[in-house]
């Protein structure tokens, strides 16, 4: 029942301006240079390799702004053009991995999954929620934003934000690895009853149940199609020091496998993405270390081969 079947667009998405670190458009090219079609290849693959490389080119002009959100008119334009190449390779039947770039891409990449498969649940593995609006966000930065965009919380909705659709439900998001969410984020995770998995829930029962808790709320039967977003901060900054936001106590890379292990023995993947690695934030070991996690989670999440 793999929804994806054999064919697996690996889609780089160099695209920064949802936050104010430069570098992190840098990663699809040292993702992809680390190998991660080949492993999908030997897997059985059929690979296919989209750029979207005008998402490097920012707008002429940002215009006035609503809200003191930070580059509002680039990451809208930037996510309305990731979507449209990422639904594209969905209406093919194909499989995605969604490159990042940070995660304000998460707009278009559930905007994408949810129009191509709608009855598509989310799991968003993170040491953030995510879900800040933009009059909740301490920091302006719309990578901090993406689903509450994608569930319709933000409102009004900014207008360079008025094409994304309220396109997801919260019976179908969960969250893993949470240890640094807002008091306003906190209040919408509550007030609709969101499950969210911290590293709490982590070191107390252990990834195992934590991934069973999780999947058994929004994808009880593996009946619907899976879109794992894997923030590479939700990984310990001992082996994930290039990225953003780093924040202490994250997951073990054998928590984060198992997360991608479980996904994959489900057979309903159809969409991954890999987001918010910054080679330019850590030295070369400190880089390696990370894009190798995150050639893991792509391999991992697209065939259990552990012996
Ligand atoms: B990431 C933050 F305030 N919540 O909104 C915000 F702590 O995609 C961080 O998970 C957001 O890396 C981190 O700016 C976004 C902050
Ligand atoms: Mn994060
Ligand atoms: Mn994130
Ligand atoms: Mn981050």
């Amino acid at each position: 029942r793999f929804l994806g079947g054999r064919n697996v667009s690996l889609i780089k998405l160099p695209f920064g301006a949802g936050q104010k670190k430069a570098g992190v458009e840098e990663a699809p090219e040292y993702i992809m240079n680390s190998g991660v079609d080949k492993d999908l290849k030997k897997l059985g693959y059929n690979v296919e390799v989209v750029d979207v490389p005008e998402l490097k080119k920012a707008p002429a002009e940002e215009g006035p702004s609503s809200k003191q959100l930070y580059r509002p008119l680039y990451v809208s334009t930037a996510c309305q053009r990731a979507k449209n190449v990422i639904a594209g390779e969905l209406s093919k039947g194909s499989a995605v991995v969604n490159i990042g770039g940070d995660h304000s891409l998460g707009i278009a990449t559930v905007s994408a999954v949810q129009e191509v498969h709608p009855t598509s649940c989310l799991l968003w593995i993170d040491a953030h929620a995510d879900i800040n609006t933009p009059d909740s966000s301490p920091s302006g930065n719309l990578h901090g934003c993406p689903v509450s965009l994608v569930l319709g919380y933000a409102k009004p909705v900014p207008p360079e934000f008025e094409w994304v659709k309220t396109c997801i439900d919260s019976g179908r998001v969960a969250y893993i690895g949470l240890r640094d969410v807002d008091p306003g984020e906190r209040m919408l995770l509550r007030q609709h009853n969101i499950p969210f998995f911290t590293m709490h829930h982590v070191d107390k029962y252990g990834i195992g149940r934590v991934v069973e808790m999780a999947m058994a709320a929004i994808n009880p039967d593996n009946l619907r199609p899976t879109h794992l977003s894997v923030d590479v901060d939700s990984v310990d900054p001992s082996i994930v020091p290039a990225t953003g936001t780093r924040v202490k106590g994250g997951l073990t890379f054998r928590e984060i496998m198992y997360i991608c292990e479980a996904v994959a023995e489900t057979r309903t993947l159809v969409a991954l993405d890999v987001v918010e690695v910054n080679p330019l934030l850590s030295d070369k070991e400190g880089c390696e270390s990370t894009i190798s996690v995150a050639r893991s989670v792509i391999r991992t999440s697209f065939g259990l081969q552990l012996v």
